[in-house]
């Protein structure tokens, strides 16, 4: 059973979508970002980033104690090497799902996220700062639109764990400043991924967990973005 340390944001869904995807067994502990779970120190022992998300396998494949795993990129390549799904064990296509993982992780995740903290929620509006993080967004969203001219997924027809850790992020184009009807390549790649059954039922599990908007919650932006941590 796996055991997933989880809040509903990109980061967060890219773990159940898997999890759906593979049909592995899991049971959800929620941490609530927005009122300072991951700072707890039982989350610490597993997290020590204080970010969500982490599992925790308690029956991993060396037969030994519950292993803990965090930071999204690497769940996603141990539950794949868990399950031998979703990264190809074939040289070309395996190193590709890694470098495009990678890319999401160091890049398009990072890079978003500091779009939408200072277009959303910085307390001034620092119009360096927003057109910086507007121009790599669309430098990003670019490059894995070139990357998708010709391939229905990222290593090519199938379907892999790049695919997982980029699609949560593109879901939210509009906060970005995105319209994908300027990305064609990358539209098509969307809207085949959100037709997956896997993909809403892993939606449906962010359901079950009530959302902090850090926007309308004080409390949340504080823990978020105060100097509390
Ligand atoms: N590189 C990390 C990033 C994880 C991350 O940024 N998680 C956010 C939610 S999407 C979080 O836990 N934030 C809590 C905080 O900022 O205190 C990963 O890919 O797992």
């Amino acid at each position: 059973m796996i055991h997933l340390h989880y809040w509903p944001t990109p980061n967060g869904h890219k773990i159940t979508i898997f999890l759906e995807e593979a049909g592995l067994a899991y049971d959800v502990t929620p941490v609530n970002i927005g009122r300072g779970d991951q700072l707890k120190s039982a989350f610490l022992a597993i997290s020590p980033n204080n970010r969500i998300p982490a599992i925790i396998d308690d029956s991993p494949d060396d037969g030994g104690e519950p292993l803990s795993v965090f930071e999204s990129g690497a769940i996603l390549q141990y539950l794949a090497q868990k399950s031998g799904l979703f990264l190809s064990n074939e040289p070309r296509a395996k190193i590709m799902a890694l470098e495009w993982l990678y890319w999401q992780v160091g890049g398009l995740g990072p890079m978003l996220g500091q779009n939408q903290h200072f277009a959303k929620y910085a307390p001034e509006k620092i119009p360096y700062a927003i057109e910086r993080y507007v121009n790599e967004t669309r430098r990003l969203y670019k490059v894995l639109n070139t990357h998708l001219d010709g391939r229905t997924f990222i290593t090519g027809q199938d379907y892999s764990i790049a695919d997982m850790a980029a699609y949560p992020w593109i879901v939210h184009h509009e906060e970005h400043g995105i319209k994908l009807a300027d990305f064609p390549h990358l539209k098509v790649w969307f809207e085949t991924i959100r037709e997956r059954p896997a993909i809403q039922r892993a939606y449906k599990v962010a359901e079950k967990v009530p959302v902090m908007d850090p926007t309308q919650d004080s409390l949340a932006h504080k823990i978020l973005f105060g100097l509390t941590q």
